[in-house]
């Protein structure tokens, strides 16, 4: 066959299994990944290095360092990311394939600035960690051994060399604040933004093969990806499926192509011509009977409220978002397994949440992420890589990005969990409300830069990309509200619009008041302490109070430690035992009180305002609280700790998150309850109200509402009374001196978790006791599943069951005890014993930490 001669082949393309099959025409596959060698610029340090993996890794697993989360060793280890490194392998390449008309050396992911060698000639550079390189390198390979090195750049001194070359302005912020002990410029590196330090993380600017490395060959074609998204035709009332393959042809090939939806008896068998080169095919299948997800963003005018409705529109219904925001769940890439994917995801499912958002200054998540998030109905609001900062647009800049942008589009668009793409975090309210002090006369400079970045480029690409899903440019946003005053709003924030974070550290968090009543609220939350079990492997005795340098060396938000302490103050009294190691273990835990009931008071707000408009303001329909997961064991705004613990906060979410949710507040002189529903059925419901003291477990009296019409999707009041009447009708309660509890009720039973609501602050209750809470633990099924039985003198808040190094989750936890005896299950996460779990369970009370 002549060179310029089209060749023909067949493609099928079975949509169903996302597969291709070439007949005749195989690609071949080498994997180099596995054991490489590693060594930094002098030479002086020389090991073994798996890949995938990083060099701070590698260095840990060959025992040159020690654990990098221990104590201070992150500032130990700095000189890690100062330093140039060198990754080396060889391997042989067979004459069979050489013979190949082209063989590309793949690279799945290089972090992050690299020349590649092979057998002593460059082949090519990197400069960023989200895109996936390819270089043709057929020529170069030889008989025998070949010598493939990867030398990477110090990231730290790469980001520092580009805000030299970047003379023209500043591009803020130059360095991380001081208490995050951290590295300068990351905005200049297409890499992990919060790898160079967090305001909950570590610095650990990590240089490696992220992601795999292998030699591919082929003759005729290659076909590098399939995609797929799902389109609706609104005129047609028509489904139709757009199939992309991207293919890299080595000359103008004919094929055929067969599309089939096996399923749905759907097929389509089409001519086509794959041009020589790397190209995109698009084909389209049409599909008559079936329903696809479809995800709308719906921001239209809503009567009684200035500004735009901003919700997700799923399979044509209204969805409040609930979950929380993701974070990297390690430093180093490398060690998070699938099974930490598997366990917090399936946490987040078991807190009842329905969506994640992958936050931007991380990393776009590993396929498997996507796949369990498909696979357990999470939605995920998807954010481009870019975080809290200003960025440059040079255009090698603005190239590496389109590429980058592009290439995970293609690679996550066939997920339907993916209900949004978001171009930044907080860097239009960065602008907007001048985080950085940029003189007002080149505002002009860094909006133009703003707009050239997120919507000339990223959005562009996007929207060439995938038209199946909404694009946020930033979050907060207004929205179309910030696109009218020219992508950046004058105040994003605007709860009339768009989503909003929100974050008040001194304000009483008990005060609904203080929340904004927002369209959607994006992030909220509060920081809290781990658990002893997960600190206790990173520090030692001397670190064991709340005053040491590692308690301060962890706490990587300003004044962090003493804003969770001035907030339980206002509800709790702080620990204050005569010893140190228990005020310390008692400090934890009351910040996990603090946290988990700030985060419920909040989270219950904004379900409770979702068919309303007050004031102008309302109908919110999302809560991601910040945030889901941690990067290491240290304080943060985490629900989870590091390592898979579940903290106070978890626990709620999965009664505050329900499908059905009694939410109980005081409004004026009124206590109220409302029914949240977010099932797509009608309920009648009733509250069912109960008034206990504070020093007694039996109620003082419990009342009844009326049945109420709560309608799928809806919520409304169903109990309304004066509190000094309901005390009143109750004995001789006051508000010192007792508390309430209550439920949703209907004719099958109860309906959603119970809940409670607090008349003062628990350091005010008249009457709390000491309760000697005892437990007695049973094994129901062969070392995975027991059952502890909880004995109480007298009424419990906040009862904290923690079953130390034993790894597994409680039924519930972090509850209020209004009874003498409550059982609840321990689902154990690996084989113990009754015995095991009794010594390491730790029962702790509100009132046993003063
Ligand atoms: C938001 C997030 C993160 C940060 C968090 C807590 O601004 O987007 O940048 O970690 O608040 O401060």
């Amino acid at each position: 066959m002549s060179k310029n001669k089209p060749r023909t082949l067949t493609l099928k393309c079975l949509l169903c299994l996302f597969f291709a099959v070439l007949p005749g025409f195989c690609s071949v596959t080498v994997n180099l990944n596995g054991k490489w060698s590693l060594s930094n610029s002098d030479g002086s340090v020389f090991l073994g290095a798996e890949v995938p993996g990083c060099v701070h890794s590698a260095l840990h697993q060959a025992g040159f360092i020690k654990d990098p989360y221990y104590r201070f060793n992150d500032v130990s280890y700095r000189w890690i990311a100062f330093d140039n490194w060198t990754y080396t392998t060889t391997f042989t390449a067979s004459a069979q394939l050489r013979a190949n008309q082209r063989v590309l050396l793949v690279f799945d992911g290089v972090d992050t600035v690299a020349s590649i060698w092979l057998n002593g000639i460059v082949v090519g550079k990197t400069d960023n960690m989200f895109r996936k390189y390819d270089f043709a390198v057929r020529d170069l390979l030889k008989d025998g051994d070949n010598v493939l090195k990867v030398s990477l750049l110090s990231p730290v001194l790469y980001a520092s060399e580009r805000r030299k070359a970047h003379s023209a302005y500043r591009v803020p912020p130059e360095c991380p604040p001081d208490v995050q002990k951290g590295e300068c410029h990351v905005n200049f590196i297409r890499k992990e933004q919060s790898s160079f330090s967090w305001d909950w993380g570590p610095s650990f600017p990590t240089m490696g093969l992220w992601k795999g490395v292998r030699l591919e060959a082929f003759d005729v074609l290659q076909l590098i990806r399939v995609s797929s998204v799902p389109l609706y035709n609104l005129s047609l009332s028509q489904w139709r499926v757009q199939v992309e393959l991207l293919v890299d042809a080595v000359q103008t090939t004919n094929g055929q192509i067969a599309l089939s939806l096996p399923e749905l008896d759907s097929e389509r068998i089409l001519q086509t011509q794959f041009l020589t080169g790397k190209t995109r095919n698009t084909f389209t299948l049409n599909i008559n009977t079936v329903y696809f997800r479809s995800v709308e963003l719906v921001q239209e005018p809503v009567v009684g409220s200035p500004g735009l409705s901003f919700y997700f529109r799923v399979n044509g219904k209204p969805i409040f978002l609930k979950g929380s925001n993701w974070i990297p769940a390690h430093s180093f890439q490398d060690r998070v397994a699938p099974a930490v994917l598997r366990n917090l995801l399936a946490s987040a499912v078991e807190a009842n949440m329905n969506a994640l958002r992958v936050w931007g200054g991380g990393v776009y998540e590993q396929d498997l992420f996507y796949s369990l998030c498909d696979e357990m109905g999470i939605m995920v609001w998807q954010d481009f890589m870019f975080a809290c900062a200003m960025y440059p647009t040079e255009e090698d800049f603005m190239q590496t990005v389109r590429e980058e942008v592009a290439q995970q589009v293609q690679r996550l668009k066939s997920h339907p969990c993916i209900i949004t793409w978001s171009g930044n975090n907080e860097n239009e309210a960065a602008l907007a409300t001048d985080w950085f002090n940029i003189p007002a006369s080149q505002r002009p400079t860094y909006l133009k830069d703003y707009v050239t970045l997120y919507v000339d480029n990223i959005r562009a690409v996007v929207q060439e990309e995938d038209r199946s899903r909404p694009f946020l440019v930033s979050s907060p946003t207004n929205g179309a509200g910030s696109e009218q005053q020219g992508w950046v709003a004058s105040d994003p924030y605007d709860p009339h619009y768009g989503d909003t974070h929100f974050y008040s550290y001194s304000l009483d968090c008990w005060d609904w008041r203080t929340f904004p009543r927002t369209r959607f609220a994006s992030e909220y939350g509060f920081q809290s302490w781990p658990s002893f079990s997960t600190l206790k492997p990173v520090s030692i005795t001397e670190d064991w109070s709340y005053g040491s340098n590692f308690s301060s060396h962890r706490q990587h938000h300003q004044d962090g430690n003493q804003q969770m302490l001035r907030q339980a103050a206002l509800h709790f009294h702080l620990p204050n035992s005569t010893d140190p190691t228990k005020t310390f273990l008692d400090t934890l835990y009351i910040t996990q009180v603090t946290q988990a009931q700030c985060v419920k008071a909040q989270t219950e707000f904004y379900r409770r305002c979702r068919s309303e408009i007050i004031g102008g303001k309302g109908r919110t329909m999302g809560a991601l609280y910040w945030q889901l997961n941690d990067v290491w064991p240290a304080p943060s705004w985490s629900s989870i700790e590091f390592g898979g613990k579940w903290k106070m906060l978890h626990y709620f979410a999965r009664d505050f998150f329900a499908a059905v949710l009694p939410v109980g507040f005081e409004d004026g002189d009124a206590l109220l309850v409302y029914a949240v529903s977010d099932l797509s059925h009608d309920l009648e419901l009733w509250a069912v109200v109960s008034v206990y003291s504070w020093s007694s477990p039996e109620p003082v009296c419990t009342l009844k509402s009326d049945p109420v019409p709560v309608p799928g999707g809806s919520a409304a009041t169903v109990f309304k009374r004066p509190v000094a009447a309901l005390l009143g009708a109750c004995g001789s309660c006051t508000r010192l001196t007792c508390l309430l509890t209550f439920h949703l009720e209907d004719s099958g039973g109860q309906q959603g978790p119970s809940n409670h609501h607090f008349l003062c602050k628990p350091k005010d209750a008249r009457g709390l006791q000491r309760p000697n809470i005892t437990a007695t633990v049973r094994e129901l099924e062969a070392g995975y599943v027991f059952s502890v039985t909880l004995r109480s003198a007298s009424v419990a808040a906040f009862v904290w069951l923690d079953a130390g190094d034993v790894p597994g989750r409680f039924g519930s936890n972090g509850f209020l005890m209004v009874s003498r005896s409550r059982t609840v299950v321990f689902i154990a996460g690996r084989h113990t014993g009754a015995a095991e779990l009794s010594r390491s369970l730790v029962v702790t009370s509100l009132r046993d930490v003063y």
